[in-house]
């Protein structure tokens, strides 16, 4: 006969000096942790939070009058999740940073195999080198910079402005950290000279069209800047013709011409457009996701948290947490997360709720 349920009679003090014993040979066991390292459903220790800009861009401001960007290297200030402590992550995957650069400066040339984005958050005036292209920044552009390609940025003012500008900083840090595969090197030289002239990539990969010639390796889009006024015409012509989807409103991904996938291969990023007196249906995904606030103002529902929001701030949605969005007028917000790692690995999972 067997039997289904079997217990021996074993005292919790026995089983704890069975594992202080074990604990010698770098070993313990796994039936305490079983539930915790295969939960059922995600148990993020990331939690929801938004940083206004209105809060922030004092302090971003004193950091330039305590160190400059040349001594800084980067003078970033590290959005970290507060579910995160000492992780320098904003979600176990992601980084998130808001980047200061004061008229003038330069950051100077480095680079490293972790990918990057920029989203300009504030202020003109400033461009990024990527790779010996250069590109001028305005509020609102989405700009890449590929693993290992050189990169430095300057700000050297706009048609006569000088401002400081402030862009976010988001990488793949965290993933990078976690498979120990990080490396970086500075660059002989602070400002690399331009090899080729501005626009160049957008004019041969922007507009539906690829040079006869080129055969493509690199796993990140050959498209470097997004501009903003041409993400956000395309979300203007959807508003017009079209009703919004009911949870992401009028929402797109930003793509790589060459694959229509991702344009990092670590990061996704996505535009969307949350109409006025829009009350979107609640969704929730397993990729952790960071927003911008472009244009408008409104309120994020996470887990049923009010996150008000206006323009500039920037608030982190865990994985598997539920959101709703809804808007007090025209909306836009950019976003990123870490969805082709996810996708690739074939684990990703969406729920739209009603
Ligand atoms: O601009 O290269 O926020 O290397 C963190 C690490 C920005 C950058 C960050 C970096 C950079």
């Amino acid at each position: 006969m067997t039997r289904v349920a079997e217990t021996v009679p074993t005292s919790s003090s026995a089983r704890a000096a069975f594992y202080q014993e074990i604990d010698t040979l770098s070993m313990t066991p796994l039936w305490e942790s079983l539930h915790a390292l295969v939960p059922r459903e995600p148990q993020s220790p990331c939690v929801a939070a938004l940083w206004r800009y209105q809060e922030v861009r004092p302090f971003l401001m004193r950091s330039g009058a305590l160190i400059t960007a040349a001594e800084a290297v980067r003078r970033v200030l590290i959005l970290e999740n507060p579910g995160l402590s000492g992780r320098s992550s904003i979600t176990q995957s992601l980084y998130a940073g808001l980047q200061l650069i004061l008229p003038g400066e330069i950051a100077p040339s480095h680079r490293h195999v972790q990918s990057a984005l920029r989203f300009i958050v504030d202020g003109k005036g400033s461009y990024t080198t990527v790779g010996g292209e250069r590109t001028t920044m305005h509020p609102g552009d989405f700009i890449i910079t590929p693993s290992w390609d050189w990169h430095d940025h300057g700000n050297p003012g706009f048609e006569g402005v000088t401002e400081p500008v402030v862009w976010l900083d988001g990488l793949d840090i965290p993933m990078v950290r976690f498979f120990d595969a990080g490396f970086a090197e500075n660059d002989e030289v602070a400002a690399q000279r331009p090899s080729r002239p501005e626009g160049s990539s957008f004019a041969r990969f922007g507009h539906n069209m690829v040079p006869v010639r080129h055969t493509h390796t690199s796993a990140t889009s050959p498209i470097f800047s997004y501009p903003y006024a041409r993400s956000r015409e395309a979300l203007a012509q959807l508003q017009r013709g079209e009703a919004p989807d009911a949870w992401h409103g009028h929402k797109l991904r930003y793509i790589n011409p060459l694959t229509g996938g991702a344009p990092m291969p670590t990061i996704a990023t996505f535009l969307q457009l949350i109409p006025k007196d829009f009350a979107g249906k609640a969704h929730r995904s397993t990729d952790g996701t960071v927003y911008c606030v472009v244009e408008g103002h409104g309120t994020a529902l996470i887990d049923d948290q009010p996150f008000a929001f206006a323009p500039q701030d920037i608030f982190v949605v865990p994985s598997w947490a539920k959101l709703r969005l809804t808007a007090t007028e025209d909306t836009v917000l950019f976003s990123y997360s870490d969805r082709p790692v996810q996708t690739a690995m074939g684990i990703l999972r969406e729920a739209f709720l009603d």
